[in-house]
């Protein structure tokens, strides 16, 4: 026996009907009920005031309830109902003692009360003692009539009740034998059930669908003690077991699994109280729901405090845990077990659809980090990638075999590490985690080969840029009527090397063929572009150009040689020539020819430009200028680098800036000229013969008088300054009168300039030109005409002047 629990023994509902909640707690506590399942039994006893049912109940199971002392005679001593564990019976046995039921001390009008303990009583127990005195047995007016009225009715009010087993205990038996007495309590039990009212649905309803009914005798226990604790042990016997089948309370329904005892208990008592009906199935369904949620709770809580998750969720946020779906499918495993073995025996429908709640439950507690490990690994993978693939390239793989080898690997990777990281009880979907991750992985895989390819384009861009602006230019440089033709076939043929180059290195970049021949067009035109813009270029250019050729052309001759003017060259015939060809130079850029269109501009320039007779010229004004267009009529806009009118512009500027040209030409002729006139200086022989013969005295007197010999030279140096200074040559050359007007008009202030200079000339230190160079000093006299600083600029002016300059446009027309 369990000493321990003999003792234990508590009051469940007091004299006022108020259950005692946490009384029955700690009483379920110390007994351990809540693990006991489905495995108790409830007792309860029933009968008349002091009719010996807590000594009977103590003797049966070991408990302590209070009994009425024998000596103080009969009173009221167990108010409201008890509880106690009976001692050393398997399986655990509750047992209750129920206040008196006869009702003889709280007057009929506490029959209510009565009647809520005995409904209570039949609601909760597998089995109920009804204690009676032998001698009631058969009788009209025997004590315990009322009381199984009242079970029987209350009985009534239980839908679907559980089937109870009634056990009568005959106390104080006499010597007539049991067999006798039960068929006589039989019948008076059948008799009071019969009488009962019942409902329409159990009006036909037997006892025996209720109830088993069982009978059983005991001896006085004043009188005879040793017989009534022997009979006692023996009715003992049959409460071992009293569940299984064949015991005591072996058919019995519809058990409240132990951890729902408290709660269905107390609900239980409520309803009666109340004064309602009490629907045990409706009840079963409730307890369990109410019991079922409370485990669920409690497994969720305990979820939540688990150690291995806490670390998993907190690992969680730094990055993917190796693992996971295996950790904490086993977590959710013990969980959900763990709710199993607790609720297995409430209602199958309530337990699995709070089941599926609590798992649902979890399983969102979990989904964040389920989603973040997806998060990291899918990060940690495209990492990875990008490292692998970076290292495939550089290793010279080729682009489309690397990406699709990375990508398939890592992919996989990522596959594996979904499956390591699914949770067993969640079906979720990885997929779109794999898809995400699938377009980052697209979306590098496209940046990395639109860097390289921008790459390679920039370098065959560079390679083309470098082919052709050399030899492009070069080939404007001898600008003819072949020029774009060369032009043409060297773009093609540069084109075509780089595009034959280009499509071999983007054959490994797995490109369509739209994008593939986007790119090609995109190199050509590049490559065109280059042409075009060095044609703009030259075009731009062109004036300068243009006056170089001219240059170039009248001072060399075909040999490229620097010409020597003799006299004998036909100036005029050079001069137009080299103006053609500058023409020529000007009708070259003026368009870009780069497909096979014909055009007549070199023709048209000429005819306008070239071929012109002043007065022709001024008709074709009035009429038609072909060259008063701002297009070409065979060339596009786009194509057209100089317009007719830009070129109308520019030959005019051209022709303008004639004072370099034709000062060129003035050069030469002049040249010409002074060849010539090196040549036949002297006069003629007749003349020198009468120089000397007519002039003999006057030499003679020269040459005795030296004074008249210094006089002499001082004028010829005056007059030498004074030619130099008037540069009379320069003003007869536009004829005499405007050479005489102008000469007029300088000769005063060249004469007071002089005779400063002079004047200045002799302050200044010998030291300053101490060759006395009278070249240089006459050079600088002829420069410094008009301005005061004549001496300074001497050196520079003597470099300035053996050269023309085009570009200065102080010197136009
Ligand atoms: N005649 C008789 N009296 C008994 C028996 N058992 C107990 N009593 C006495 O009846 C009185 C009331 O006992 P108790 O167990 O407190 O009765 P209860 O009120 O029904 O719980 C006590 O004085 C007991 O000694 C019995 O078997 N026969
Ligand atoms: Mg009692």
């Amino acid at each position: 026996m369990d000493n321990s629990n003999e003792s234990c023994s508590t009051q469940l509902i007091d004299g006022d009907g108020t259950f005692n909640v946490d009384g029955l707690e700690n009483f379920i506590k110390e007994v351990k009920l809540r693990e006991c399942g489905l495995s108790y039994a409830v007792v309860s006893i029933m009968g008349p005031q002091s009719s010996g049912k807590s000594t009977l109940l103590n003797h049966l199971f070991g408990t302590n309830f209070r009994e009425m002392d024998a000596f103080r005679g009969r009173s009221q001593t167990t108010k409201g109902i008890w509880l106690a564990k009976g001692a050393g019976i398997e399986p655990c046995t509750l047992v209750m003692d129920l206040e008196g039921t006869d009702g003889r001390e709280r007057g009929e009008d506490d029959t209510a009360f009565e009647k809520q303990s005995a409904l209570f009583a039949l609601a909760v127990s597998d089995i109920v003692l009804i204690n009676m005195w032998c001698h009631d047995i058969g009788r009209e007016q025997a004590a315990n009539k009322p009381l199984l009225k009242t079970v029987f009715q209350v009985m009534m009010r239980l839908f679907s009740p559980r089937k109870t087993t009634l056990l009568f205990v005959i106390r104080d038996k006499t010597r007539t034998p049991l067999e006798n007495l039960e068929p006589v309590l039989r019948e008076d039990v059948q008799k009071i059930w019969d009488n009962v009212p019942k409902p329409q649905a159990h009006k036909e309803t037997p006892l025996s669908e209720f109830f088993n009914v069982k009978v059983v005798a005991l001896s006085s226990y004043e009188e005879k003690e040793e017989q009534f604790k022997e009979q006692v042990a023996i009715l003992r016997q049959r409460f071992f077991h009293s569940i299984a089948p064949g015991g005591l309370a072996g058919d019995r329904r519809g058990v409240v699994p132990a951890s729902g005892f408290s709660f269905s208990a107390q609900q239980m008592w409520k309803v009666i109280k109340e004064n309602k009906d009490l629907d045990l199935p409706a009840h079963k369904v409730m307890v369990a729901t109410v019991r079922c949620e409370e485990i669920a709770h409690e497994k969720y809580s305990s979820f939540t405090e688990n150690e291995d998750w806490r670390l998993i969720e907190e690992a969680v946020q730094s990055g993917p845990v190796p693992g996971f779906g295996k950790k904490l499918s086993s977590i959710l495993e013990s969980c959900l077990s763990g709710y199993d073995s607790e609720a297995v025996y409430f209602e199958e429908s309530v337990r699995s659809s709070k089941r599926r709640q609590l798992e649902e439950k979890l399983l969102q507690l979990i989904q964040p980090a389920f989603q973040s490990v997806l998060e990291h690994t899918g990060c940690e993978t495209l990492d990875k990638f990008k490292e692998a693939f970076d290292k495939s390239l550089n290793g010279g793989e080729r682009f489309s075999v690397a990406a699709h080898d990375c990508t398939q690997f890592y992919m996989a990777l990522f596959d594996k590490g979904c499956a390591d990281a699914v949770i067993e009880q969640a079906k979720w979907d990885t997929s779109r985690a794999q898809e995400k991750l699938r377009r980052d992985i697209d979306a590098h895989v496209a940046s990395v080969r639109a860097a390289k390819l921008s790459e390679l384009t920039k370098a065959y861009e560079e390679k083309l840029k470098v082919a052709l602006s050399g030899p492009v230019e070069a080939l404007f440089d001898e600008a003819n009527s072949e020029t774009w033709l060369a032009i043409k076939k060297l773009l093609s043929r540069e084109t075509e090397s780089a595009v034959t180059e280009i499509s071999g290195a983007l054959s490994g970049f797995d490109l369509d063929e739209q994008s593939k021949e986007k790119m090609l067009a995109g190199i050509k035109d590049y490559a065109r572009g280059v042409v075009e813009a060095k044609a703009r270029e030259e075009a731009g250019a062109v004036l300068s150009r243009m006056k170089d050729r001219f240059t170039t052309l009248f001072c060399h001759d075909a040999d490229s040689m620097p010409r020597v003017w003799t006299g004998k060259e036909d100036i005029r015939a050079i001069t137009k020539l080299a103006r053609s060809a500058s023409l020529k130079l000007l009708s070259v850029v003026a368009a870009v020819r780069l497909d096979d269109e014909k055009d007549n501009i070199e023709k048209t320039l000429s005819l306008a430009l070239l071929d012109t007779k002043p007065a022709t010229t001024d008709r074709n004004i009035t009429t038609v200028d072909p060259l008063a267009s701002s297009t070409w009529k065979e060339i596009p806009l786009s194509k057209t680098l100089i317009s007719p009118v830009q070129c109308k512009s520019l030959w005019r500027q051209f022709k303008a800036e004639k004072a370099e040209t034709e000062y060129t030409v003035t050069q030469a002729v002049s040249a010409q000229e002074a060849n010539k006139r090196n040549n036949n200086w002297m006069p003629p022989p007749w003349a020198i013969v009468a120089l000397v013969v007519l002039g003999f005295n006057e030499f003679m007197t020269l040459l005795r008088n030296p004074l008249y010999l210094g006089v002499i030279f001082v004028g010829f140096l005056l007059v030498k300054a004074l030619w130099v200074q008037l540069d009379i040559s320069g003003e007869f050359r536009h004829g005499a009168l405007p050479g005489l007007i102008s000469l007029s008009s300088k000769f005063v202030p060249t004469i007071m300039n002089l005779l400063k200079r002079l004047a200045e000339e002799g302050q200044v230190p010998a030291s300053n030109n101490p060759h006395g160079n009278p070249a240089v000093a006459s050079k600088s006299f002829r420069n410094g005409v008009g301005t005061s600083s004549g001496l300074s600029s001497t050196a520079s002016n003597v470099t300035s002047e053996q050269e023309p300059e085009y570009s200065s446009p102080s010197k136009q027309d």
